[in-house]
């Protein structure tokens, strides 16, 4: 029996990809590619629903694959492409804008966020997850890993994909979010109760993949804890908790032993090993994208292959898609 799976996932290229990124999302990518039939996309067309400075956006779409080659995806494993090289996903995505119910878009938690306090929010915002259920679906996508806040996008997929399959006969595979246990959602280390985000407005509260040893230790150094003693993994006191999930995530030492190796110790100590720590869980991923993207003609052209392999998948259900609605 073929128990492969299609697994695709997606992430925006609007810079400052974090460690939560990549304890969340790209590391689970990377440790189950041999496994299954992988595609990972550098979603430019959702990086758009904000405003990017056009040069900034072509270096970071770059930068993203960069990053994600760096952590370990392999074009031998999996393919890797970007979202726009693969015109499908935007004729699906109008496809499903009508089929999707307004009612179930407007409870989207991360538009309500994101668009808070905020004028002139695009109408791509609001329907983002009209093209986020596209890239999923034009796959035959089983699994969706990701972090806990993408959870309910998926979902929406899911249900776009039982509502077409219903009103136009059986076109989508039902895909099912994957959400790692730990790690599925890294909060700001300025404001423990907020994740941690690439769009954060404040830099200190955010670990950036690239950032240098330096700056790593100082934010560290500066994460908002509170004045009580022992260092122990409690879900009340967020700013620590936090800072331990994350030093259990980059030394892969258990609970119970990370409690004892600190037992009697304070804040000071526990900071200064967590950064060292994650200084050296950042450092071979730095050195490869180093060499990632000092061959820029590589790097394009394993994106260009990834888009060739792509698009043929994609194209094969965007044309039964249309047969089923009856267009053409
Ligand atoms: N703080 C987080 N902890 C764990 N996982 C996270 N992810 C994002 N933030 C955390 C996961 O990373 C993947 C890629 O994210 P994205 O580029 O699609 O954008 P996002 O989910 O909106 O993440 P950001 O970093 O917070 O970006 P902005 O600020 O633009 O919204 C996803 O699987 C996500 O769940």
């Amino acid at each position: 029996m073929d128990t492969r799976k299609r697994i695709f996932s997606g992430i925006q290229p609007s810079g400052n990809t974090h460690i939560g990124n990549l304890l969340g999302a790209i590391r689970h990518w990377a440790a189950r590619q041999t496994e299954n039939d992988n595609l990972f996309c550098v979603v430019d067309l959702h990086a758009i629903t904000v405003y990017q400075d056009p040069a900034e956006l072509k270096k970071h779409t770059r930068e993203m694959a960069g990053l994600l080659l760096a952590a370990g995806i392999s074009p031998q494993h999996s393919i890797l492409f970007v979202q726009s090289h693969v015109s499908a996903h935007a004729e699906l995505a109008w496809i499903l804008n009508c089929v999707i119910p307004m009612g179930w878009m407007s409870r989207m938690t991360q538009y309500k966020e994101k668009s808070k306090n905020r004028e002139n929010v695009s109408v791509g915002l609001f329907d983002y997850p009209a093209l986020m259920a596209a890239d999923i679906l034009l796959y035959q996508t089983h699994q969706v890993p990701v972090g806990e806040d993408q959870k309910q996008h998926v979902e929406l997929a899911r249900d776009t994909a039982q509502r077409f399959n219903n009103l136009f006969g059986e076109t989508f595979t039902i895909p099912e979010p994957v959400i790692a246990g730990n790690g599925a959602r890294i909060m700001g280390l300025d404001d423990p109760t907020k994740k941690m985000s690439k769009s954060s407005p404040r830099a200190e509260g955010v670990i950036l993949l690239l950032d240098p040893p330096d700056a790593i230790r100082t934010k560290i150094r500066r994460a908002k804890t509170d004045s009580l003693s022992g260092i122990v993994f409690d879900e009340g006191r967020p700013g620590l908790y936090n800072l331990l999930v994350i030093y259990e995530l980059v030394t892969g030492l258990g609970r119970s032993e990370i409690e004892d190796r600190f037992t009697g110790k304070g804040y000071g100590v526990f900071k200064n090993e967590l950064a060292e720590a994650v200084v050296e869980y950042l450092r071979p991923l730095q050195t490869r994208y180093a060499e990632f993207t000092a061959d820029p003609a590589r790097l394009d052209s394993i994106l260009a292959e990834g888009a060739a392999k792509a698009r043929p998948l994609a194209e094969q259900t965007l044309k039964l898609v249309k047969e089923r609605v009856g267009l053409g």
